[in-house]
């Protein structure tokens, strides 16, 4: 814990919507009468029919029920788009630069109309109506925001899977969400690498069985070759060419479903998060305003990909909602150099820019004379998200790549609430490096220990969201009683984030990271059971277990203790080999970092893996593996410490 604070500066007091008194007074508001506040709130979208009711939600156990301006009327794509046109059909909306620096492109408001009326079109020709889900499998390139925007226009629920997820990954999430359309690119491009996109597509569609996709809609982004099959797959820009730019915004309820994305969890496979309409627009509009800052003429950059939930908020949802000009950026940090995030912030007057931690940490190593060679004088503020940001790296990018001008909003959420929940605002809230600080508007954070009993004052314990607030997750699509079982059975009446954290006498929470088994890798979730299954679907594995342990680049690492099958050697051949497989399985993000060929796993008597053995062995605490006299064989800890693997 660092107790450094930081102050307001004064020309932040000056010009942000709020300073500190404000903050207070808003938040008190906010939690006295959410009905009054959010009530007024709404109003920042358009309606075409107004609710007359704003707050019905429940989280009574057995009972959950979530719903906010239930009554109202709108649509998405018509608040992110149609009511700019009047008075910033000519601003730009979305900047986009390109994997390669020479190229970007500038779409203002109007253009942005156009190509999403003719995305929809493209989709409504091939009966894609409102409920129905569309997969998205994109790179970062304006057309992924375009797709989305077309299923909103037509009140169809997007599913964007990211881009570096398996087909085997990407044909489970179309098979849990029944998508018969899919909305892919040729290739993608990433550090000079392409990536298979439509390739993989095709795999996918190949391990869906008798489940039949009727759609692949292709972007041409690299022109690299790709098996088109007649009737199914057609590209984009052909079928664009015989559409119109005319595609009215079909009205849809406040509670209709906007999107799904999958997230992991602890336990089973990737849950399809569900967010609806009306309150999910409201919470990412208001955030996105107070969180950046945001004034007219900024120019924003969140550098996350929009297969992840950050990027639908704070890419394309939020800022577009607010008229902004929202980057959008289809490369990494380090290619073609070290300099490129400064550089790009240089070309196209970047004044408030979003990233990780983990990108962060790994400039940090190239030193500061890769930030220092650019100006950055555009920039005012900086954010962080994803992950719990060290106080080291947090103290670098606010005193390097922010000449100590530029406040740090760290920006604590998650998939399932949509928006932002606590956070520093630049204007109002003194910083302390690594802490996300206090909680937005509306927002009621509680620390509880394991039995439930809320904690007051300073203290440290799980933390859980004690009400509801519009942007919060509805349900998990098809499974409403897993949405119950994992957010709200084990706090009764409170939703539990799966967060540890402390909060200080000042009030202020520090988020210490997971504390069920889902790990968090360079800032992406992963849930330890996944790996695990993917390894023990390997012919030579008989059983995986899997834990993170510290990182100093990606946060966490993963580790995994592999036991063989019975006469299988451990070889280094193999250990590489089961790596790729896991990469083939779920995706280069799951890659272990380390595999440790185990004999037998720390069970106890009943056959439980104590994982809380294992992830003291992967952390290195030897010395404190706690009560080990549970264990059916105690021999077997011996066995595994002298094997560790050796950090990386
Ligand atoms: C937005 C996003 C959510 C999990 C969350 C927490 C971790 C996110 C954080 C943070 C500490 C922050 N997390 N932001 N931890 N400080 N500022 O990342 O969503 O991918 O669902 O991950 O990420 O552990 O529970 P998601």
């Amino acid at each position: 814990m660092s107790d450094k604070i930081y102050d307001v500066p004064a020309q932040w007091a000056e010009r942000a919507y709020l300073d500190e008194h404000g903050y207070k007074a808003k938040y008190e508001a906010s939690v006295r009468d959410p009905d009054g506040f959010w009530g007024e709130e709404g109003k920042r979208i358009d309606w075409f029919t107004p609710y007359t009711k704003v707050k019905n939600t429940s989280y009574a156990p057995g009972a959950v029920s979530i719903k906010w301006f239930e009554d109202g009327v709108t649509n998405i794509a018509h608040n992110c788009i149609d009511r700019h046109l009047a008075t910033r059909g000519d601003q730009v909306a979305i900047i986009w630069e390109g994997d390669d620096p020479s190229q970007s492109r500038h779409i203002t408001y109007r253009e942005l109309h156009d190509e999403v009326c003719r995305f929809a079109n493209v989709l409504r020709n091939r009966s894609v109506q409102k409920g129905d889900r569309v997969t998205i499998y994109m790179p970062m390139i304006p057309e992924a925001a375009f797709a989305m925007l077309a299923c909103a226009r037509l009140g169809a629920v997007h599913s964007v899977v990211f881009g570096g997820f398996s087909p085997d990954s990407l044909a489970s999430r179309i098979r849990d969400c029944d998508s018969k359309m899919i909305i892919t690119a040729d290739e993608g491009l990433r550090g000079g690498r392409k990536v298979p996109l439509k390739a993989n597509v095709d795999a996918a569609i190949a391990k869906l069985g008798d489940f039949e996709v009727d759609h692949v809609v292709v972007v041409k982004r690299t022109g690299g070759t790709v098996n088109m099959k007649p009737g199914r797959d057609v590209w984009y820009h052909e079928a664009a060419d015989l559409v119109t730019s005319e595609c009215p915004a079909v009205p849809v309820n406040a509670e209709d479903p906007l999107f799904i994305l999958y997230t992991s969890g602890s336990t089973g496979s990737p849950k399809g998060v569900l967010h609806t309409t009306g309150g999910y627009l409201v919470y990412a509009s208001m955030t996105h305003q107070y969180v950046f800052d945001y004034h007219e003429g900024d120019i924003y950059w969140c550098t996350a990909d929009v297969g992840w939930v950050t990027g639908h908020s704070y890419i394309v949802y939020g800022p577009l909602a607010n008229g902004a000009t929202t980057l959008m950026f289809e490369g990494v940090p380090n290619y073609p150099t070290n300099s490129r995030f400064w550089e790009v912030i240089d070309k196209h007057k970047v004044s408030i820019f979003y990233t990780a931690p983990t990108a962060i940490r790994a400039l940090m190593q190239s030193g500061d004379g890769p930030v220092t060679k650019t100006s950055r004088a555009s920039l005012r503020l900086l954010g962080s998200v994803g992950e719990p940001i060290n106080p080291e790296a947090w103290e670098w990018y606010y005193r390097v790549v922010g000449e100590e001008r530029c406040p740090v909003v760290d920006t604590w959420w998650q998939t399932e609430t949509g928006g932002i929940l606590i956070t520093p605002l630049p204007g109002a809230t003194r910083l302390k490096p690594g802490s996300a600080t206090t909680p937005f508007f509306g927002i009621v954070p509680q620390i509880v220990d394991a039995e439930g009993k809320v904690l007051e004052g300073p203290c440290e314990g799980n933390l859980v969201i004690a009400d509801s607030w519009p942007g919060q997750m509805r349900t998990v699509y098809g499974d409403h009683e897993r949405f119950m079982q994992t957010y709200f059975s084990t706090y009764p009446n409170k939703y539990f984030t799966g967060d540890g954290c402390r909060r200080d006498a000042d009030g202020y929470y520090w988020i210490t990271g997971r504390v069920d088994d889902v790990i968090n890798v360079s800032g992406h979730r992963m849930g330890t059971a996944e790996v695990e299954s993917a390894l023990v679907a390997h012919p030579k594995v008989s059983e995986a277990a899997v834990v993170g342990y510290p990182h100093d680049i990606k946060g966490q690492g993963i580790y995994a203790y592999v036991t063989l099958m019975a006469g299988i050697e451990p070889t280094e051949e193999l250990r590489k080999e089961l790596v790729g497989w896991v990469r083939q399985e779920i995706g280069p993000i799951a890659s272990p970092d380390l595999i440790q060929f185990a004999p037998g796993l720390p069970k106890t008597r009943s056959g439980k893996i104590m994982r809380r053995i294992l992830r003291k062995i992967a952390e290195d605490e030897f010395a404190n593996l706690g009560d080990t006299s549970t264990l059916a064989d105690p021999g077997v800890v011996d066995d595994l410490i002298s094997h560790r693997q050796n950090k990386k």
